[in-house]
């Protein structure tokens, strides 16, 4: 206990800084900020009450999350870390574009750091934004060792604000992480208390008719799944946080009528994607993935596993909103308040209803009228369709040469999509046609222009898979223990396109390398290090392949990167 006291009161003083702009403070409710650039993490156990009860997590200098890193763009970072643990751990710097041997995951960069070990990152700094860091063993990441990073950049940001705040989301459950992986192994389905019921079947009867109720779900039971699979791992077990705070005991974030505040959302959960929204504001976003982005001004957005958003919005009342963060399937929310005052809390709206899964979800074509399609929208529908199709016709007209790549079929795979579509302007299940402007990727462009990029050499196609009944994930329906690195070449640009032959959002992770998204504009591609690709969907990027080394590339979803990854290795 001694130890952890005294680590715990590290604060590394910031050493003198440049002519950088004064940044303003940053705040949270639950762990402290560190800045400059020497930093001492000390990785152990913890106790914790996130639930109510007792129970240990993972840890860095006592803290979960993690303490926020403050580095500046442009200098040299050294950041050691000592293991604690009776195992081996390791710190990935997620999106940082560093050397292959700084990245942190063990097997690939380094051989991890052993228990009782120190081991020293040591990288220049080469971009700025909103980032985080999270372990790359075992199911670490679960258990609590994440934590925000923040890069100050060298100019000035090109949007102007008065305070920001971190809103780091997260997903807690009491359970061991390999106590939820054994139940999903035996059976997907565990956390999800939504499946069909006779009931719910009698009432869609109803509804639809007994025949096309009929076949749906005669249709869906043949394909041995559930239009109700939308999280693997839900509320039954998770405790959604924001900072490290239940929806109890509240993040708060401070506002003086007037202020202009930037929130710096990160979602650093394991399995949870939360559709996140501020009732009554209107959110600016202005950078994804660290990467500035045109202003788009939206109520609501999506925020897959691993992804980063800033926004910036202007409370004017003297009241308290709600930053509302949804779970994707509506079996809980994280909550925090952004309030002009610390008395003054506030309440949470009314969750949406749980989403349905549709046809197009599945692969099979165009958005259909089923799940949460209105059918009333359908004119206004098919004049957005025909705008949509001319700018994904270009899209599904790039062709570059295609790399064929080893795919396995049969037991490993228990879906395909038979129709995979570009689905950029798609806001995603059970946020379509709700009422509120949702942010979709064809939102996202590239604040600065992208016009003179390289045009692909090449195009890798990789379909994501999966086989529901063995809990087992794949890339082209090849598990990662069985598959073989894909080689990128440096100094090549590669398109790489996804199909999701899954009913899940799959967020995809490259390491090292940025993913320049074809977003419907190629003079703005926008630049991201996690792509969402939607259940039954299609999507391409564009990477510069300027780093060498091994690298790893794959889902973010927790339980899903076992077997959905691949090395990458660049010579
Ligand atoms: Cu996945």
């Amino acid at each position: 206990m001694l130890r952890r006291t005294f680590v715990k009161g590290i604060i590394i003083t910031p050493f003198a800084t440049f002519a950088t702009p004064k940044p303003t403070p940053i705040r949270l409710s639950s762990s402290p900020v560190l800045e400059g650039n020497v930093f001492h993490l000390h990785i152990d156990y913890a106790p914790i009450r996130f639930t109510g009860k007792m129970a240990i997590a993972t840890a860095v200098n006592g803290q979960v999350p993690a303490p926020t890193l403050v580095w500046n763009e442009g200098e040299t970072v050294t950041i050691q870390v000592t293991n604690h643990l009776k195992t081996f751990t390791s710190i990935h710097w997620h999106g940082i574009i560093l050397p292959s041997t700084m990245d942190g995951v063990p097997g690939l960069s380094f051989d991890g750091i052993a228990p009782g070990e120190t081991f020293t990152y040591r990288f220049k700094v080469q971009q700025h934004g909103t980032y985080w860091y999270h372990s790359h063993s075992e199911f670490q990441e679960q258990t609590g060792l994440y934590g925000a990073i923040i890069i100050r950049a060298k100019k000035k940001d090109p949007f102007e604000y008065d305070k920001e705040y971190i809103v780091l989301l997260s997903d807690w459950s009491d359970e061991k992480p390999t106590q939820i992986y054994e139940k999903l192994k035996k059976m997907s389905s565990y956390y999800n208390y939504s499946q069909r019921t006779v009931g719910t079947f009698l009432s869609e009867a109803k509804e639809k008719g007994l025949s096309t109720a009929f076949s749906d779900r005669k249709m869906w039971n043949e394909m041995r799944m559930s239009d109700r699979d939308i999280s693997d791992v839900s509320g039954a077990t998770y405790t959604y946080l924001m900072n490290g705070k239940n929806a109890t005991t509240q993040f708060k974030a401070l506002f003086q009528k007037g202020e202009k505040i930037r929130l710096r959302f990160i979602n650093a959960a394991a399995m949870t994607f939360f559709d996140v929204r501020i009732p009554e504001l209107i959110m600016t976003v202005v950078a994804a993935d660290g990467n500035h982005v045109k202003p788009i001004e939206i109520e609501e957005f999506r925020i897959g596993v691993a992804e980063t958003y800033d926004v910036i919005v202007e409370p004017k009342k003297h009241q308290a909103y709600a930053i509302f963060a949804q779970s994707i399937d509506r079996s809980g929310y994280a909550l925090g308040s952004l309030t002009p005052d610390l008395a003054l809390l506030a309440s949470p709206p009314a969750m949406d209803p749980m989403p349905i899964l549709t046809h197009t979800d599945m692969g099979m074509g165009e958005l259909d009228h089923g799940g949460d399609m209105k059918c009333d929208s359908s004119m206004m529908m098919s004049s957005k369709m025909s705008m949509k199709q001319n700018k994904y016709a270009q899209m599904e007209a790039q062709h570059y040469p295609i790399t064929q790549l080893p795919m396995a079929d049969g037991v490993q795979i228990d879906m395909r999509a038979t129709s995979p579509q570009y689905r950029l302007d798609d806001p995603g299940v059970g946020l379509r046609n709700h009422g509120r402007k949702v942010l979709s990727y064809s939102d996202l462009q590239n604040r600065y222009s992208t016009r003179h990029a390289k045009k692909p050499d090449r195009e890798i196609i990789l379909h994501l898979t999966g086989n529901m009944e063995r809990y087992i994930w794949s890339i082209n329906g090849i598990k990662y223990a069985d598959a073989t690195p894909l080689i990128f070449r440096y100094g090549e640009r590669i398109r790489i396109t996804f199909i999701n032959d899954t009913m899940m959002n799959h967020p995809m992770h490259l390491h090292g390398m940025w993913s320049d998204v074809e977003t419907g504009d190629d003079a703005h591609l926008v630049r991201k290090h996690t792509v969402i690709v939607q259940p039954g969907a299609k999507i391409s990027y564009r990477v510069t392949v300027d780093a060498k080394g091994k690298w790893a590339f794959h889902c973010h979803m927790l339980y899903h990167m076992l077997g959905m990854f691949r090395e990458v290795h660049v010579v």
